[in-house]
């Protein structure tokens, strides 16, 4: 059965991952360290203890990566480029390495041989120690832009001839006040002398802010110069921003939800200040953000305006959540406006999460889509979206992966994007889960799962969560039929489609009533089998309605 609206021609999905989430091999084939390697080691600063020496191993098991992406049947796969691992200390004076670059261009080779379209993430969050070492990392305007533009360069030489889709900085705000504000990412910096040794929460995340800015629209300012015309490609920021309701009926919370909102992707950015693009879109930091920050603001030159005005070809979003806003706090970070998922009657706005700053509420994300396109009237790519079952890491795999919160969470954000798309007209390109792997999940170490597939971190096999069946089942059944049938072109005709021997089935179709991966060779019993008890079902009703007609 057909469904009545479809999702429009061209519609990009697939899974998400990052870098130093999953790779692992921190010390293999001349990888330069990043400032998340000696950070994650420091006591305290991820929950368990956890750091990326191994991840999900995906540096060293990338066909076999690859051959679970190709099994799910996804036409696209965003991921990031490890910066040290392509220059091991960082700067455009310091030696490329080839063996980095060789790696993400075999692997985005095999990634077009099974016609999964590469969506690449120049930068998520792993700037090279040297650099941080060397100048203070984002904190240095005159280095950083310049080393990240010849970092972009090195990446558009490499791989531009295959890849058409480029995010330069994935979540700005979060290097900014994470990194810099807060001080519970790296490099760990903040006024906060009982968790860091240095940092001024008060300017430098502002700072930061404004230098990733400018990075991103030199990369850009040079893709489009010197690539762009051959290459053909589509390159923009991506950002996180979530959605925002007032907790009651008061004109001040309704205010607040407003604010919130505006802090974090709109009108006045000045506490999300990365997080807004309309200094990347319309060309002006809002007036309101010099008056709260004042001389803690810094600005841009006109040159530089020039640069950063419409630096973007679209609007890259990444969104988990919705909340409750009131009027009040002290969090300058938040806009002075406090969250809350508890409604005034006590009851909750969805599901709750693993991680506290997440409920599921499908219709925020509508909400959100309608908000940024009216907005910017750019095209939104969905960059991330997703979920952390509470628990889940406690649970053993056989229970793991029925990860029913998870799919209900899914079934609201796709319901929700294909009413953007077919009801409120939005301009929706691309919808990428978070993510294909259970992973890294930085300060979280690894007590937080937001894997469509389960990573068991002992074997580092692979098993994948009833979510994915249910994402591949509903993408499959909405995409448009002419994109599908010459997306199904493009995929490697073998049946043999990868040389990994430890994903069994790595071969299937993308059809979602066939056989889906499941771990290893000899995998789960129990997850194995009702696989194929549903395949065997779904061909049998398949039978039938064949009969009928
Ligand atoms: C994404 O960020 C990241 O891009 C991805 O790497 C990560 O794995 C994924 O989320 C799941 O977390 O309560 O002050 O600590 C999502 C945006 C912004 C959501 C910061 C969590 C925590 C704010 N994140 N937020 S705080």
């Amino acid at each position: 059965m057909s469904p009545s609206h479809k999702l429009p021609k061209d519609f990009i999905w697939g899974f998400a991952t990052a870098a130093f989430q999953i790779e692992g091999s921190a010390n293999v084939d001349g990888r330069g360290k990043s400032i998340w390697d000696d950070f994650a080691k420091l006591p305290g600063k991820t929950l368990d203890g956890g750091n990326g020496d191994v991840a999900t191993d995906s540096y060293r098991l990338w066909k076999e990566d690859i051959a679970l992406l190709a099994s799910y049947g996804v036409r696209s796969y965003r991921f990031s480029i490890s910066w040290s691992r392509v220059i091991p200390l960082g700067g455009r004076n310091d030696p490329v390495n080839q063996a980095g670059i060789d790696f993400y261009s075999k692997f985005v080779d095999e990634l077009l041989a099974h016609g999964i379209q590469p969506f690449v993430t120049l930068y998520h969050w792993d700037l090279p120690q040297g650099l941080q070492d060397r100048y203070g990392g984002w904190l240095n305007k005159d280095e950083i832009v310049k080393d990240f533009t010849n970092y972009a360069k090195i990446c558009f030489e490499a791989l531009g001839d295959r890849v058409e889709h480029w995010l330069t900085i994935n979540e700005p705000w979060c290097c900014a006040i994470l990194g810099h504000g807060r001080g519970v990412f790296a490099p760990g910096r903040s006024s906060d002398r009982s968790r860091n040794p240095e940092g001024d929460s008060s300017t430098e995340p502002w700072i930061v802010a404004h230098h990733i800015i400018l990075a991103h629209a030199h990369a850009v300012k040079l893709y489009r110069d010197e690539y762009k015309s051959t290459q053909k490609g589509q390159i923009g920021i991506t950002l996180n921003g979530d959605w925002a309701l007032p907790y009651d009926n008061t004109p001040e919370n309704i205010a607040a939800a407003q604010h919130a909102l505006d802090f974090a992707i709109g009108e006045y950015p000045f506490s999300y200040a990365l997080a807004s693009l309309d200094p990347v879109y319309l060309g002006f930091y809002p007036p309101y953000m010099r008056e709260v920050l004042g001389d803690r603001m810094p600005d841009f030159t006109e040159e530089e305006w020039s640069v950063v005005k419409g630096s973007s070809d679209f609007y890259g979003m990444n969104t988990y959540t919705t909340n409750l806003c009131r009027a009040g706090g002290e969090d300058e970070f938040q806009g002075n406006v406090d969250y809350t998922f508890t409604r005034p009657d006590g009851s909750q706005l969805g599901a709750q999460a693993h991680c506290a700053w997440l409920q599921d509420y499908p219709d925020g994300f509508r909400q959100l889509l309608n908000y940024i396109w009216k907005r910017y009237k750019m095209p939104i790519y969905v960059t991330e979206n997703g979920f952390a079952v509470k628990g889940e890491n406690d649970m053993p795999v056989e229970e793991a992966v029925k990860d029913y919160d998870r799919i209900h969470y899914f079934q609201g954000t796709t319901k929700a994007l294909l009413d953007a798309i077919n009801v409120d007209d939005v301009d929706i390109r691309s919808y990428f889960p978070w993510s294909l792997l259970d992973n890294f999940e930085w300060a979280d170490g690894y007590t937080t799962r937001f894997g469509i597939t389960y990573v068991d971190y002992e074997t580092q096999k692979r098993y994948p969560k009833e979510s994915a069946r249910f994402l591949v089942k509903w993408f499959t059944e909405h995409e448009d039929s002419e994109t599908a049938a010459r997306l199904d072109k493009l995929k490697r005709k073998t049946t043999n489609a990868s040389s990994s021997t430890t994903i069994a089935n790595g071969s299937v179709s993308s059809k979602a009533d066939t056989k889906l991966p499941c771990g290893h060779e000899e995998g789960s019993p129990a997850t194995q089998q009702r696989w194929g008890i549903r395949a065997t079902f779904m061909k049998f009703i398949a039978a039938i309605l064949a009969f009928i007609r």
